[in-house]
């Protein structure tokens, strides 16, 4: 069951300035920073909010780190602005298997690494009303009952 936002992904170009207009302007904080090799993207993720499930809800910002990137590619035709949501789920593998039985292209067939250890998946965007969609559990959340 998806039961929460948990992050909002921003494509931007240079990761320092836009952490910076994000504390300067809203007072949001860096809760933790990471490289993942995988996606193609260096990445801030700031803490907005706890959530009743436990959880929290962050914005990701990402800059990538390489031409063929996801987040690159976007860039270039589109500019820096908000590239995909994520929900969070205590069951990402049951989730996404649920939804693809609905018809909607899951992207990977197992969930990958994301962001402090999480596991994720996306949902293609042309099947989506094109809001590009990410499924996640967090590192927290492994292991929990669901
Ligand atoms: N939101 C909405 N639509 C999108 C999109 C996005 N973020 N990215 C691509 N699209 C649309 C494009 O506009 C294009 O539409 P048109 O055909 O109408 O022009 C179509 O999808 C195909 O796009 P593309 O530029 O040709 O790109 P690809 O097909 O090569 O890749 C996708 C698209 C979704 C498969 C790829 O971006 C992907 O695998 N994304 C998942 C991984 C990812 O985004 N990683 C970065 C974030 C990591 C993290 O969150 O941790
Ligand atoms: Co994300």
């Amino acid at each position: 069951m998806l039961t929460r936002i948990d992050h909002i992904g921003i494509a931007c170009r240079d990761l320092e300035a836009t952490v910076d207009f994000y504390s300067r302007t809203y007072g949001f904080e860096v809760f933790h920073t990471e490289v993942n090799q995988e996606q193609g993207v260096r990445e801030a993720m700031l803490r907005i909010n706890g959530t009743d499930d436990g959880g929290s809800s962050y914005l990701q910002l990402l800059e990538p780190i390489r031409d063929d990137s996801a987040v690159a590619k976007w860039l270039a035709k589109n500019g820096e602005g908000v590239h995909h949501i994520a929900f969070g789920t205590a069951d990402v593998d049951g989730d996404a298997a649920a939804i693809r039985d609905k018809g909607v292209r899951v992207l990977y067939d197992e969930p990958r690494r994301g962001s402090m250890d999480s596991r994720i998946t996306f949902l293609h965007p042309k099947d989506c009303h094109g809001v590009l969609t990410e499924l996640v559990t967090s590192a927290e959340a492994q292991g929990e009952p669901h």
